[in-house]
């Protein structure tokens, strides 16, 4: 193993990767000084970073060396959500955290314990491998993981299997480019070098989004739609296809199941119905229409935004057969993009050695419910990891209520001092992602790093693979043959599948692998839907039987007299969800138009409510030309601090589901706004 010393070359450069849940994946340079990282920087091993590296990523010195770096373990020693604690040896931690595990396990049975983890680092070691293994031997309560991209990748699989997607640096080939639900300037900064050539090059934009992003306001055409109302307006520009002459039959003849279907239900949005329920101008999107039948490449790049309210699921279908209706496939830069689904051939499974269990799974977009409701066994422990629940997950008046609860034991495992942290029992110092090794293949990207620890862990961080080892041995669950250390378990996954053996000698070499098919196959040229019948479905069965009103069905904006605005929270451009909330200082401000704040006697800088049945935000106001009216915006990520009462923007978030993959609806709040 490599050996760090304080006595290393004074300034040295050493290779690694952002682990962070973006579609860029970018290689990076670090420099270390003194055993200390000083500066980051972009490489160019992958096709989009170009050398430069988003601001978030360059300050990630301040994450590691900051104040709220934990570097100890933690015991409460004070009450719940006091903040205070003692520090502790990790092995008296340990201790603490095996025997009351232990005796949850034998009083009420393991189900009463449940792993809390998303994707605080997107890696095959720091997502899965051990931790997975631990909680599944236990038999502790499986967890399902849908606070982002579920509802995206139910409809995407279903209507397409995994099938790659247009690959982002193929954007420059594009003649028109649409952004739906998707603000690339904040969430995935290498795109917009690339939609500027296109554009410099002819290619038109669309974007669809409620908010006049900075991208929106670029674009040749922006529709700002309401929240929620993206299936109308899909279906309408699909029945318009149809009816117009731009469905390519002989395309979907060929490549697509159930047309007739589509069409049907369609029929039930003419542009007008549409545009009203979406609050467009019919010309506009008239135009959207003329623009899209008549471009070619044209991509569209699927983001979030659409997926999180109760059409969701429908939403993405919807927009996702646009390009089938079109025939836009079969030409370099045409057809779709949402989280690439790659077929890589191996998977992260080998690295669990682990089959899910028999255990009940818990849907972490309800925790607060499952929390206040189970039984049999009621949850008595919440062992949370790569994830700071208590200001990313719906219902956060009740689950921070729940967190405060005596009888529920909350281990937390990080690296700084989350809102979550500070409610546990026992606190875990993690390494950050150049302290510890990762097989890194970000947010869907066809690619793959192995990136190795560059420095030494700050304090006593340990990796979730050290953590969990260390709990698997204490509770005599390891196995014969069981690969433990990250070299062991990067090992088992290559060999667990044939083309394991290429992609090692790939990341040997070229320190950076793409999936054996290639990173930029031309969809319907070299890859094909993973469907069984290698066909699209535009009406799957199983999706249609899955929404509540069946696929496609709207279900109409539920705003009230009481709550009449649609509240959302988009991704800030200075933090990663919730990562890095730490270093902001800066209070929360609602954002609201003109006319919503005028109705309500409220200036930019008045302090103001925010409410509804779930809960209320006290914070700052701002009047926002980028936001449509009857839309107010608190995004994403804010910590307790940031708002005058604690609350933020999941207090808000009702814990109802999306239509597809019980996605979390984060942004199908309606509320009310007033002067405090
Ligand atoms: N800087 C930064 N980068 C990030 C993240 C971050 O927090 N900060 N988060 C990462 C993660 S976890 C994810 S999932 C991605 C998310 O990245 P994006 O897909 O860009 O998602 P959001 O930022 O949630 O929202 C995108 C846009 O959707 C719009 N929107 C909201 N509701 C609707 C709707 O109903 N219909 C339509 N058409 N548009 C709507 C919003 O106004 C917003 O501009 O970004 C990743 N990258
Ligand atoms: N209001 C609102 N809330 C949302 C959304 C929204 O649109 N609106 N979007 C949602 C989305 S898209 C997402 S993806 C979720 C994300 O929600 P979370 O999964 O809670 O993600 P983060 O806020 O990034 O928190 C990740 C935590 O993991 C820690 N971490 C990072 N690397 C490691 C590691 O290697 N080991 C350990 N043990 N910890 C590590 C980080 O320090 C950080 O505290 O938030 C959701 N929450
Ligand atoms: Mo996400």
């Amino acid at each position: 193993m490599f050996a760090y010393s304080a006595s290393m070359a004074p300034m040295e450069e050493r290779s690694s990767s952002c682990p962070l849940d973006c579609p860029d994946l970018c290689g990076l340079t670090v420099t270390i000084d003194q055993g200390r990282v000083v500066e980051i920087n972009g490489d160019r091993r992958g096709p989009i970073t170009d050398g430069f590296v988003c601001g978030k990523v360059r300050k990630f010195a301040d994450h590691m060396y900051g104040d709220d770096r934990i570097k100890t373990p933690l015991i409460r020693d004070g009450a719940k959500g006091s903040g205070q604690f003692r520090t502790a040896t990790w092995d008296e931690a340990l201790a603490i955290v095996a025997t009351r595990l232990q005796l949850i396990r034998s009083t009420s049975g393991a189900e009463a314990i449940l792993p809390y983890h998303y994707g605080g680092s997107n890696g095959w070691l720091t997502e899965g491998a051990l931790a997975t293994r631990f909680f599944r031997r236990l038999g502790a309560s499986n967890l399902d993981r849908t606070f982002c991209a579920a509802a995206t990748t139910a409809a995407c699989r279903g209507l397409y299997g995994v099938m790659q997607g247009v690959a982002l640096e193929d954007y420059e080939h594009a003649r028109l480019i649409v952004l739906w639900g998707i603000n690339p300037t904040a969430t995935g900064i290498h795109l917009v070098p690339v939609i500027e050539r296109a554009i410099a090059a002819g290619a038109k934009l669309v974007v669809v989004d409620p908010r006049k992003t900075p991208l929106a306001r670029r674009a040749d055409l922006h529709l700002p739609i309401r929240p929620g109302t993206d299936v109308p307006v899909a279906l309408a520009v699909i029945h318009a296809l149809f009816t117009r002459g731009h469905a390519n039959r002989a395309f979907l003849a060929e490549h697509a199941a159930e047309v007739e279907e589509l069409e049907r239900r369609s029929a039930r949005w003419s542009l007008e119905d549409a545009a009203r329920e979406a609050g467009l101008e019919l010309a506009e999107l008239d135009r959207f229409v003329e623009l899209y039948a008549q471009a070619s490449p044209a991509v569209i790049r699927v983001g979030n935004g659409l997926e999180r309210n109760r059409n969701g699921g429908s939403a993405v279908a919807a927009v996702l057969a646009i390009p089938a209706v079109a025939g836009k496939f079969g030409v370099r830069g045409g057809g779709y993009t949402m989280a690439g689904d790659a077929r890589w051939g191996v998977s992260d499974q080998a690295g669990i050695a682990e089959p899910p269990s028999a255990a009940r799974t818990i849907n972490m977009s309800q925790i607060s419910t499952a929390l206040q409701t189970l039984t049999e066994p009621r949850l008595e422990c919440l062992f949370v990891y790569n994830c700071n629940p208590a200001v990313t997950a719906p219902d956060q008046r009740a689950l921070i209520e729940e967190l405060r609860r005596d009888d529920l034991f909350v281990v937390v495992h990080d690296q700084v001092m989350t809102d979550t942290a500070h409610l546990a029992d026992v606190v875990l110092p993690a390494t950050t992602f150049l302290e510890h090794r990762d097989l890194r293949r970000g947010d869907g990207a066809t690619r793959m790093f192995d990136s190795h620890a560059v420095v030494a862990p700050v304090g006593e961080a340990r990796s979730n693979n050290q953590l969990f080892g260390a709990l698997l041995e204490r509770f005599d669950l390891v196995r014969p043959g069981d690969a433990m250390t990250d070299e062991e378990i990067v090992a088992s996954v290559f060999a667990a599948s044939p083309d394991g053996p290429a992609l090692r000698a790939q990341l040997a070499t070229a320190t950076i692998a793409s999936p054996p098919e290639g990173a930029r196959q031309i969809p319907f040229v070299e890859v094909f839907p993973g469907t069984p019948d290698q066909k699209i479905h535009l009406v799957p069965e199983h999706l249609d039987r899955e929404a509540p009103a069946g696929l496609y069905t709207y279900q109409p904006d539920p705003r009230t007299d009481e709550f009449p605005l649609t509240l959302i929270s988009p991704s800030l451009a200075t933090q990663i969800s919730s990562m890095f909330g730490q270093l902001r200082t800066a209070p929360a401000a609602l954002e609201l138009s003109a006319h919503d704040a005028a109705a309500r006697g409220i200036r930019t800088g008045d302090a103001i409510k925010v409410w509804n049945s779930y809960g209320e935000v006290h914070c700052l106001a701002k009047i926002a030309t980028e936001v449509r009216d009857g839309v107010c915006v608190l995004p994403k990520g804010l910590w307790r601090k940031h708002t005058a009462n604690g609350f933020t923007s999941n207090a808000l978030i009702p814990p109802g589901l999306a239509d597809l993959g019980g996605q979390a609806a984060f942004n199908d709040a309606r509320v009310q706004v007033a002067k405090r």
